[in-house]
């Protein structure tokens, strides 16, 4: 047994859960990962990620010193790693950035920088990030993944009732009565959420409804499964909304106290029966009209989704299918009830909170409200632009048109992350300044001329929010890994310096003492974060925001009485056509995702031990595929699209239906978003990455 020279509570760095782990370190190395019994979110469970993943934090590849391009200022650029940079001290990095970055902003004005703030870094970061982009260089260019992610949840959620967040906590989970998991493989992706909710089935007799074209181990533990043709869930919910209103299951009482737009939607719906689903869906109607009445008899029923839902040309649309069912049904505002995207990474839900969005300062303050933004400049003491700025994928063809000269990029991997590769690496290639800031060089950090090492989770201190919007602080366990910086602190210094050369007399304001010191101002500028502080974190292990006021509980579900926008309102919708249909060049429909061993751009898990358990790029193909284009078993198979091609091993199974491969996003030597094209949601410029046309053979 090795003996701990101490135990330092953290959060894991991985998924939206917010699993609380304890670090115990030996010699300034963590060695092993526990979850305290007696803490929320977890209760002492853990998935694989959070137990032996973060043996990243100790890779030799980490950054520990700022790099420099050897071929500084050259375009177009090239990817190079490590040995294409040179290391320079912080003082030249930093002097060299701000320089670039004032040359830039004298040259192009303040809408020249397309900037990527972080779901991975702390609340803090993040608002310091935002504010050096709005204090500083004067733009509203700030975005983050959450674009790539829940945007049409967000989007819908806003329009039916006003909030985005998740409403019912993780804690409700296992009493559930009924609920529906769709488009989220959630015991892959959010693991110890799944384990509540299996809970809830096995111990509590709770009903499980999974809407998922793959047979994702959810299935299991399902009552009804309606496994449909990929991008056909308007039809599904509708259909369910036509059996509940035809048997007349809907909730009258609340839908007259507390909606508008009834009857006009149901007007809509007439038509949706779900015979007609099944011809769009191939869902039997019979199991359509089962879930239907599952959902709606319930006493209460809850509605939990994921990328399945959000990440599609019509997503917004598909969000705001399930949003009119719940109010339907009046599941919503209390236990056991409620719209829930599941957030995905550690701190999306904080990087949105925190303002790193280009229309919203903290908390979803309008950046063009004239209260809103006067209270802020009154505070920073300067002025502050009231224009909305660009989405992720807006800054993209910004660049490629030249309004935007410079990227920031965070804590993000946008080169793995962002769909039809091609696109955005030509974008890079061209761009007059890039400056990365991250714990890995990573295939965007690639084209940097400026990389900033940052520190990890492991080695700093501030907050993450979970998926139910519990605030909850991390620690530094480890030093830091050679000179590298926390972010908060390297964004301060670079701010104070940008400020200089452009010639400000006064600064917004970058000098704080420690992370409890930034969480101090954002909760001055932000209502509903007043009654939270670090303290109050560390005695309570945790707060749900709003919080209005220090004896405040905090809030674990929302909208009880109403909604932010009042009344929740009916969206009547219109079933439209996938992004990108097989035909006879392209056959097959990709759908691109996660497995549970890895992250993303693999950044961090293929560093870690996890990589030993899943080394390898691969594609789950049906057996009837398989035989078609004649593959065997771990064979390598090339998969093209109209964008790119990459080889992959072939993994036979009939978890992805015939006709529809999987390939998860995780592995650089097979990118998935070469294949993927960049046609988005009109309504939340989300792409769409769950359905492209591919081509199949043996390589
Ligand atoms: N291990 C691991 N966990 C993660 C992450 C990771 O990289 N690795 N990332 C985190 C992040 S940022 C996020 S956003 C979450 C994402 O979590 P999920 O949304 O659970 O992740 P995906 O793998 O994208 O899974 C999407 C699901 O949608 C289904 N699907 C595909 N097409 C459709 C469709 O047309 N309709 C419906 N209803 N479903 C469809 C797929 O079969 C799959 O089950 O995971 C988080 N957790
Ligand atoms: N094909 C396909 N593409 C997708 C998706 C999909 O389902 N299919 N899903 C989309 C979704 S939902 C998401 S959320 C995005 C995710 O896209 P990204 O956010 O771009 O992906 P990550 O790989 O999580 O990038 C995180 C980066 O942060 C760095 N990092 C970690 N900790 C720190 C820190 O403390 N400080 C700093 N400065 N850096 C740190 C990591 O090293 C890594 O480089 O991908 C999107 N792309
Ligand atoms: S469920 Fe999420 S937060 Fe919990 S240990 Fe796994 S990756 Fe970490
Ligand atoms: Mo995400």
């Amino acid at each position: 047994m090795i003996e701990a020279d101490r135990i330092v509570r953290s959060t894991c760095p991985y998924c939206g859960v917010g699993c609380q782990v304890n670090l115990h370190v030996r010699e300034d190395r963590i060695f092993k990962v526990d979850a305290p019994f007696d803490v929320a979110p977890n209760f002492g469970r853990l998935c694989v990620k959070g137990r032996f993943g973060v043996d990243f934090v100790h890779h030799p590849a980490r950054l520990s010193k700022p790099l420099i391009r050897k071929d500084f200022g050259r375009t177009p650029r090239q990817p190079v790693g490590v040995e294409g940079f040179r290391e320079a001290t912080w003082e030249e990095a930093l002097d060299l950035a701000a320089e670039r970055i004032a040359n830039i902003h004298r040259q192009h004005g303040p809408e020249a920088f397309g900037t990527f703030a972080s779901a991975k870094v702390t609340n803090e970061d993040n608002y310091v990030f935002q504010k050096f982009v709005r204090g500083v260089l004067g733009t509203n260019n700030i975005d983050h993944c959450a674009r790539l992610c829940h945007a049409a949840s967000v989007t819908a959620l806003t329009i039916a009732i006003g909030s985005s967040a998740m409403s019912n906590s993780i804690a409700e989970m296992k009493d559930l009565e009924v609920f529906i998991v769709t488009g989220s493989n959630t015991s892959e992706t959010h693991p110890v959420i799944s384990t509540f909710l299996r809970e809830a089935v096995v111990h509590n007799n709770a009903k499980l409804i999974v809407v998922d074209p793959r047979k994702i181990e959810m299935t299991q533990f399902a009552e009804v499964w309606l496994r449909q043709a990929i991008g056909t869930d308007v039809a599904i919910f509708q259909a369910m909304a036509q059996v509940i209103v035809a048997e007349e299951l809907y909730n009258q009482e609340f839908i007259d106290a507390r909606t508008e737009g009834f009857k006009e939607y149901a007007q809509s719906i007439l038509d949706c029966t779900p015979e007609w689903a099944e011809t769009v869906s191939g869902v039997p109607a019979d199991d359509i009209r089962k879930a239907a009445r599952l959902y709606a008899n319930a006493k209460a029923a809850a509605i939990y989704w994921g990328m399945g839902i959000s990440q599609s040309v019509h997503g917004t649309d598909n969000a705001l299918s399930l949003a009119n069912l719940a109010l339907l049904c009046g599941h919503l505002g209390r236990p056991g009830t409620g719209l829930n995207p599941l957030r995905g990474q550690n701190n999306v839900q904080g990087a949105s909170d925190s303002g790193g969005l280009p229309h919203v300062f903290t908390a979803y303050q309008p950046v063009n409200d004239d209260e809103v933004r006067t209270r802020f400049e009154n505070y920073w003491g300067v002025r502050l632009n009231p224009q909305p700025g660009l989405t992720v994928m807006e800054m993209v063809d910004a660049a490629a048109r030249q309004v935007i000269h410079c990227y920031y990029i965070m804590g993000e991997n946008p080169l793995m992350s962002e769909p039809d590769l091609k696109h955005s690496r030509h974008v890079m290639e061209n761009m007059e300044f890039v400056l990365a800031q991250d714990i890995f060089i990573n295939e965007s950090s690639e084209f940097a001329d400026i990389i900033l090492p940052a520190t990890s989770f492991a080695e700093k201190s501030g907050t993450f929010t979970n998926s139910d919007r519990r605030v909850q602080l991390i620690h530094p366990a480890v030093p830091a890994v050679g000179e590298a910086r926390d972010d908060w602190s390297i964004l301060c210094d670079l701010a104070k310096r940008v400020e200089g050369k452009l010639g400000r007399t006064t600064s917004a304001g970058f000098d704080y003492a420690d992370p409890a010191a930034i969480w101090q101002e954002m909760a001055a500028l932000t209502p509903a974060f007043q009654g939270i502080d670090h303290p109050r974190l560390e005695r309570e292990n945790g707060v749900h925001w709003p919080c209005p006021s220090p004896d405040h509980p905090g809030s674990p579900y929302l909208f009880e009485d109403t909604f932010p926008r009042g009344k929740g309102i009916f969206t009547p919708l219109v079933v439209t056509p996938g992004a990108e249909v097989p035909d006879l060049e392209y056959p097959y429909i990709l759908s691109t995702g996660r497995v549970l061993f890895h992250w993303h751009g693999g950044t961090m898990t293929r560093r870690s031990k996890l990589d030993d358990i899943y080394p390898e790029p691969t594609v789950e193909i049906h057996p009837q595929d398989a035989v078609a284009i004649g593959l065997n078993p771990g064979d390598w198979v090339k998969v093209r699209s109209r964008r790119g091609e990459i080889k992959v091993r072939t993994l036979i199974t009939e978890r992805s239906p015939a006709g529809m491969v999987f390939i998860p996003f995780h592995f650089a030597e097979a990118a998935a978003n070469e294949l993927t094209h960049d046609q988005r949601d009109p309504k939340a410029k989300i792409p769409d990455y769950k359905m492209c046309a591919v081509q199949l053979e043996p390589a």
